[in-house]
C-alpha cells in the first residue's frame, strides 16, 4: 500500500494550526474570519492536490477526486470551540487530504476517487454540525433562520459577513460515495491509557441538551426578606442540584452530563439575582436512558416551578443526536491496517464525543478512527498528540482507505 507523506501531513497540520492560533491553541469558531480563512486556505491546498474544489452555502469545503465513483468522503471540521485545541477536526481534514493526495500520486491506486471534506460548524456556534447536516439534507426548515450564537450573532447574519447568503447548499450525492470516513482525536483518555495508538471506533453517543431560563425580582440583598425574594440564582442552583443527584441516581458507565453555561444578572453581591440561565448537555450511547435523562428534568423544573421563587422557562438547547453505530465491513478494514501498522495496540470503542460522523452515518456506510489525546485533554488550548502517533493514525487510513474502494 502507498505510503503517505509523514512530512507534508505534519506540516499542514502545523499551517492550519496558524490560522487563529491563540498560544499553543487555536480560535477558529465558524464563520469568524478565522474559520474562513482556514476554509480559503484549505480549498488552495485542496486544488494543489488536484481536487476540484468548492465552498457551499453554509461554509461546507469540498475537494472532489477526477476519478469516477465510487469514492470514500474523507473529512471532519475545521471549526473549533472557543477554546479550541490544534488536532480537534483539523486532523481528520489534513488526514483526508493526505490519503487523497497519497493515493493519487501511486500507480497502484490513482485511479482510485477520494473527496475530501471540512464540514461547517460541528461545534455548534449556531447550530449542531450544520454542515453534515445540511450535505446530508437533515437540516429542519427554519434552523438556518432562527439559529443565533451565545453572543446574540445571527446565522443569517454570519452567513451574509462571509458573502454565502446567496450560495447554493451542496446536497451529498449518494451514487457517488462508499462511505464517510473520519479521523480524530480521542479527545478522552482511554487510548493514552491502555498504550494503544489506534481506535476504531464501534458507535457514537447520542446526546441532547435543555436551555434554562430563570425569571426572579431583583432586589436589595439586606432589605428583601427570604419569605419573599424571588431570586433566580437560588432556583438555578435548586434545579442543578436535582439534576445532578437525580442523573447520578439514574447513569449508566457512559453517561455524562455538563452544565457548562451558567448567567447570574446582574452579577452583584448586594443584589438578589433577578435573571439566571442555565444550559444542560447529556450525552449516553442508549436512547432509553437520555429519554429517561429528560423525563427527569421535566419533573425537576416542574418541582423548582412549584417553589415560586422565579418562573422557569424551558427549550432545547440543541438538535438531538440519535446513538449511532459505526459500518462493520469499514470498520474491518480500518481495524486490519490498525493490526498492520499498530500490531497488538488498537482497539474497538466507542466514542464519547459526538462527530460529524454521526450525522452522515444516516445515509451513508460510516466509520471513525481515533489517534490518543496526551492526557486525554480536549477543548483546551493545551490538546495534544505525539506526531508518531498523527503519523501512524494517518497511513492506517490511508491503506484502510484503498483496501475499501480496491475491495469494490
Ligand atoms: O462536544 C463534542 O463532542 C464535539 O467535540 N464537538
Ligand atoms: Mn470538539
Ligand atoms: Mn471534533
Amino acid at each position: 500500500m502507498p505510503l503517505i507523506n509523514s512530512e507534508r501531513l505534519l506540516s499542514d497540520l502545523r499551517h492550519l494550526r496558524t490560522i487563529g492560533a491563540v498560544g499553543q491553541g487555536v480560535v477558529r469558531p465558524a464563520f469568524s474570519a478565522a474559520d474562513m480563512a482556514a476554509r480559503d486556505w484549505l480549498r488552495s491546498r485542496f486544488e494543489e492536490a488536484g481536487l476540484s474544489t468548492a465552498m457551499d452555502g453554509v461554509g461546507n469545503v469540498t475537494g472532489k477526486s477526477p476519478n469516477t465513483g465510487p469514492a470514500m468522503l474523507i473529512g471532519s471540521h475545521s471549526d473549533t470551540q472557543p477554546t479550541g485545541g490544534w488536532l480537534d477536526g483539523a486532523l481528520g481534514v489534513i488526514y483526508g487530504l493526505e490519503v487523497a493526495r497519497t493515493l493519487a500520486e501511486d500507480s497502484t491506486t490513482c485511479h482510485l476517487a477520494v473527496d475530501v471534506v471540512s464540514l461547517q460548524d460541528e461545534e455548534s456556534r449556531f447550530y449542531g454540525c450544520l454542515g453534515s447536516r445540511s450535505l446530508c439534507g437533515l437540516l429542519p426548515p427554519d434552523a438556518i433562520s432562527q439559529a443565533i450564537d451565545k453572543d446574540g450573532v445571527t446565522l443569517p447574519d454570519a452567513l451574509r459577513e462571509a458573502g454565502l447568503e446567496n450560495v447554493p447548499h451542496e446536497a451529498l450525492d449518494l451514487s457517488r460515495y462508499r462511505g464517510f470516513l473520519e479521523a480524530h482525536i480521542e479527545q478522552g483518555p482511554h487510548l493514552e491509557a491502555a498504550g494503544n495508538r489506534v481506535g476504531v471506533v464501534d458507535s457514537i453517543v447520542g446526546l441532547g441538551g435543555r436551555r434554562f431560563r430563570f425569571i426572579g425580582e431583583q432586589n436589595h440583598a439586606g432589605t428583601t426578606m427570604m419569605s419573599i425574594r424571588k431570586d433566580a440564582a437560588t432556583a438555578l442552583f435548586a434545579l442543578a442540584q436535582g439534576i445532578n443527584d437525580a442523573f447520578s441516581a439514574l447513569a449508566g458507565p457512559r453517561s455524562v452530563w455538563t452544565m457548562g453555561r451558567v448567567e447570574v444578572r446582574p452579577g452583584a453581591a448586594s443584589i438578589v439575582p433577578g435573571y439566571a440561565e442555565l444550559e444542560l448537555q447529556y450525552r449516553d450511547p442508549s436512547m432509553t436512558m437520555l429519554d429517561a435523562f429528560e423525563a427527569e428534568v421535566d419533573r425537576l423544573v416542574n418541582e423548582v416551578r412549584a417553589r415560586d421563587q422565579a418562573t422557569v422557562e424551558m427549550s432545547p438547547s440543541r438538535e438531538r443526536i440519535a446513538p449511532v453505530k459505526m459500518d462493520e465491513t469499514l470498520r474491518v478494514h480500518l481495524g486490519s491496517a490498525a493490526q498492520k501498522h499498530a500490531p497488538g495496540q488498537w482497539v474497538d470503542m466507542p466514542s464519547g464525543a459526538y462527530h460529524d460522523a454521526g450525522v452522515m452515518a444516516a445515509l451513508l456506510p460510516t466509520a471513525m478512527l481515533f489517534i490518543p489525546s496526551i492526557g486525554g485533554v480536549s477543548h483546551d488550548f493545551s490538546e495534544n498528540s505525539h506526531d508518531e502517533d498523527i503519523v501512524i493514525g494517518c497511513q492506517v487510513l490511508a491503506d484502510a482507505t484503498a483496501a475499501m474502494l480496491l475491495d469494490n
